[in-house]
């Protein structure tokens, strides 16, 4: 199998920091907005993404962690409804993952917020596009966008969980 590295530990930060910013410009600061990561890796560059923002923005950003398991349309087993509390009520929200793929996990991810309440706005970060959307469904903000053939796979690596920062394709 060959791997080829698309962003090392320096490009991501790069397109992280570009991202952070593109948020608080697009939102005109960070009033009201709420992060949402979608779990695993989601969940830690949404970290990094409030870090960076209540940094450069000097104010508290809301962040939570969310298992998108139950409102999937893949899975057979029935997954219970995270028990958590989630106000994005009224909140402008920016969903973050780190592959945007078929666009599936965001839609079930859009149905979980809904579930939480009713958002003012959703707005969707991703740090890698790959493509082959399923559903109308497109990214407002995008480390970098990776045309890839279905065969191949993509691996976002993360100092939290990979011991390192990285994105890798492989085919
Ligand atoms: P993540 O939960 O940290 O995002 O989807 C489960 C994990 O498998 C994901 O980790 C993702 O990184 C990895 N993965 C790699 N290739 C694929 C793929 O083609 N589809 C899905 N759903 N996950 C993939
Ligand atoms: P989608 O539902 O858009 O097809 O896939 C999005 C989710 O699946 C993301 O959370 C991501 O973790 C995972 N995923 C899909 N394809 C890939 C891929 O090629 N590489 C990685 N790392 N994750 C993927
Ligand atoms: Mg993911």
């Amino acid at each position: 199998m060959e791997t080829k590295e698309i962003l090392d530990e320096i490009g991501m930060r790069r397109s992280m920091t570009r991202i952070a910013h593109e948020i608080i410009e697009h939102n005109k600061g960070v009033n009201d907005v709420v992060f949402v990561g979608i779990k695993t890796r989601g969940e830690i560059l949404a970290n990094r993404l409030c870090d960076m923002i209540e940094h450069i923005e000097d104010c508290k950003v809301p962040c939570y962690a969310l298992d998108v398991s139950h409102w999937r349309d893949d899975l057979e087993e029935a997954y219970p409804i995270p028990d958590l509390e989630m106000p994005v009520k009224g909140k402008k929200v920016v969903l973050v993952d780190d592959v945007l793929f078929k666009g599936r996990t965001v839609r079930a991810a859009m149905d979980a917020i809904m579930h939480f309440g009713r958002a003012s706005e959703i707005q969707l970060a991703v740090l890698v596009d790959r493509g082959h959307r399923e559903l109308p469904i497109r990214a407002d903000y995008i480390g970098k966008n990776i045309p890839s053939s279905l065969q191949e796979v993509i691996r976002v690596k993360v100092k939290e969980i990979d011991q390192q920062d990285g994105v890798y394709i492989s085919k």
